[in-house]
C-alpha cells in the first residue's frame, strides 16, 4: 500500500462531493485530485488504497512520522522542479541585475512549486497591458512545460489568472481573491502572484487583507515608494532593489522568473514587454512588434476573442498565437486602426509654443471615429501619439490628450529634469481643487482626473499656461 497526505480539500464542487488533493508517496511522489468513498481529514497522513481516481481505503497514522516523511518529499520534489538556467540576454545593464535577483527568484519559484505539489489554489494577477500580459504568458508556458506528462502533478492546477485593470491592488481586489479560495481548505496558505502593478501606497489596504490569507509573490518594476508596505514581503522582487530600474520591465522579470522553472523560449515575449513599456532596451524586430501590437489589442478589448468577457487568460492568448490567420487578422485591424487615428489626430491637434518646446492638445473623442470600438485605449494612444509627434518634430514636446473627465499628459523623455510635469499638474489641482479629483503618475506620463466636465476647457488652459510659464520663466 502507498502512503498519502491529504494536503488540500475543495468543497462545493459541481457533483457535491469534495475533491481531495492527496500527495501519494510510494516509489515516487505525486499529487493527485481524488474523490473519496469516505470523508478524509485535512492534514492526515496514512496508508491508502486508490482505485479509479477514488480513495477506497484510508488508515490514518497516529504518530505523525509519515506526515513528516511526506513533507520532506514535497520539499524535495518542489525543489527538483526548478530546472531552468539563469536567463542572460547579452545586455550589460540587464544581465548583472538578473544575476543578483536569481536566487531570490528561485526562492519564490520554490514556493510556487510547493503550492503545486499540495494542490493549493493560486491566484495570478497581471497588469492589463503588453508588459503584464507578456509576463503572465511566459509564466504560463513554463508552468505548462513543468506539468509535462502530468506524472508528478496529476491534476489540473487550481490557478486563476486575473487581468488587472489598474495599477493598484485594492481592498476589493483582495476580497475577491479571498473569495476564490473560500472553497478550499489547505495545509498551507494559498498563493497570490502580482505582476507589473501595485507598488504604491494605495495598495497597502489590499495587501493587509491578502497577507492574512495568502503567501505572496510580488514582481514589479515601478519605482519603490517610501510608504508602500509590500516591499517588506519576503517575495517582493523589483529590479530597483538590485541596481536596475523601470527599463528592466516586469514582463521581462516574469520571463526570467519563468526560467527558474523551465527554459522555455521567452525571447519574443521579452522584446514585446520592452516595446510595450518604452524600455531603453527595446530593439524591435518584425515579430516582436507584431506580438506587441497583438497583446496591446487583446489587453485593451477582450471582445475581439470570441467568448471572452473582460478577463484575458494566457491560455486564450496562446490559442490566438497558435491560429496564424486569426492573429494576422487581429494585428492588421490593430495597426490600421492606430494608423487611422494617428492621422486624424495630427489633422485636428492644437499647438502652443513655449520657447522651443511645443505643447499639443488633442481631443480623444473627436479622434475616435467609432465609440463602439475600445481599441486603442486613450492612455496608450497618448503614448503612441507622442511618439508620432516626436518623429515629426526635431525638438522635444508635451502632449495633453483629453477624454471624458480625464486628461492624459505625455512628455518627451528628454525633458525629464527640465520640466516638472507632475508639479504643473499639482498646481492645476490646487487652482481647481473643487473640480479636480486627483493628479499623478510618472515624471513623463501623468494624468488628471476631474469630477465633472464643465471646467475641462479652463483646466486644460491652466495646464498649458502653467507649463508655458515654467518653460519660458526657467
Ligand atoms: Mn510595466
Amino acid at each position: 500500500m502507498a502512503k498519502g497526505l491529504v494536503s488540500c480539500i475543495k468543497h462545493n464542487t459541481a457533483d457535491g462531493q469534495a475533491d481531495y488533493f492527496v500527495v501519494v508517496h510510494d516509489d515516487t511522489t505525486s499529487v493527485r485530485s481524488l474523490k473519496s468513498a469516505m470523508a478524509l481529514g485535512l492534514g492526515e497522513a496514512g496508508e491508502l488504497e486508490v482505485a479509479e481516481g477514488r480513495v477506497e481505503k484510508f488508515e490514518p497514522e497516529d504518530d505523525g512520522k509519515e506526515r513528516k516523511a511526506i513533507e520532506k518529499a514535497i520539499a524535495d520534489m518542489a525543489a527538483g522542479m526548478l530546472k531552468g538556467s539563469v536567463r542572460k540576454i547579452g545586455v550589460g545593464a540587464i544581465d548583472p541585475v538578473t544575476e543578483k535577483m536569481w536566487e531570490r527568484l528561485r526562492g519564490a519559484m520554490r514556493l510556487l512549486a510547493r503550492k503545486l505539489m499540495i494542490g493549493a489554489p493560486i491566484v495570478i494577477r497581471f497588469h492589463n497591458d503588453i508588459d503584464g500580459a507578456s509576463g503572465a504568458y511566459a509564466l504560463y508556458k513554463a508552468l505548462s512545460a513543468a506539468m509535462g506528462t502530468g506524472e508528478l502533478i496529476a491534476y489540473k492546477p487550481n490557478i486563476s489568472w486575473r487581468m488587472h485593470g489598474s495599477v493598484f491592488y485594492s481592498a476589493e481586489d483582495a476580497t475577491n481573491d479571498t473569495l476564490v479560495c473560500n472553497n478550499y481548505e489547505c495545509v498551507e496558505k494559498p498563493l497570490l502572484i502580482v505582476i507589473d502593478f501595485g507598488t504604491a501606497e494605495e495598495s497597502n489596504a489590499g495587501l493587509e487583507i491578502a497577507k492574512e490569507k495568502f503567501d505572496i509573490i510580488w514582481l514589479d518594476h515601478h519605482p519603490i515608494i517610501e510608504g508602500f508596505k509590500g516591499k517588506e514581503l519576503e517575495h517582493y522582487i523589483n529590479p530597483w532593489q538590485f541596481g536596475g530600474d523601470s527599463n528592466y520591465t516586469a514582463g521581462f522579470l516574469a520571463c526570467v522568473f519563468a526560467h527558474t522553472l523551465e527554459d522555455v523560449d521567452t525571447k519574443e515575449m521579452e522584446e514585446a514587454s520592452f516595446i510595450g513599456d518604452y524600455s531603453i532596451y527595446s530593439k524591435p524586430t518584425v515579430g516582436s512588434r507584431r506580438l506587441a501590437a497583438l497583446l496591446d489589442l487583446l489587453t485593451s478589448d477582450t471582445r475581439v476573442i470570441s467568448g471572452m468577457k473582460g478577463n484575458l487568460t494566457p491560455e486564450s492568448v496562446d490559442s490566438v498565437l497558435k491560429d496564424k490567420a486569426k492573429s494576422d487578422e487581429l494585428i492588421a485591424y490593430a495597426e490600421s486602426r492606430v494608423a487611422e487615428m494617428l492621422d486624424l489626430a495630427l489633422g485636428s491637434i492644437k499647438v502652443y509654443n513655449a520657447d522651443s518646446i511645443r505643447i499639443y492638445v488633442a481631443d480623444f473623442e473627436a479622434i475616435r471615429t467609432n465609440d463602439q470600438e475600445r481599441y486603442p485605449l486613450p492612455g496608450r494612444f497618448a503614448s503612441k501619439l507622442l511618439g508620432r509627434i516626436e518623429e515629426l518634430n526635431k525638438s522635444p514636446c508635451i502632449l495633453l490628450l483629453h477624454f471624458g473627465y480625464f486628461i492624459s499628459t505625455r512628455m518627451s523623455k528628454k525633458l525629464i529634469g527640465k520640466v516638472d510635469l507632475l508639479g504643473a499638474l499639482e498646481k492645476v489641482h490646487a487652482d481647481y481643487s473643487n473640480y479636480v479629483d486627483s493628479t499623478g503618475g510618472h515624471s513623463n506620463a501623468a494624468s488628471i482626473k476631474m469630477n465633472g466636465g464643465e471646467m475641462k476647457k479652463a483646466i486644460i488652459k491652466d495646464v498649458v499656461d502653467t507649463l508655458k510659464e515654467e518653460i519660458e520663466g526657467g
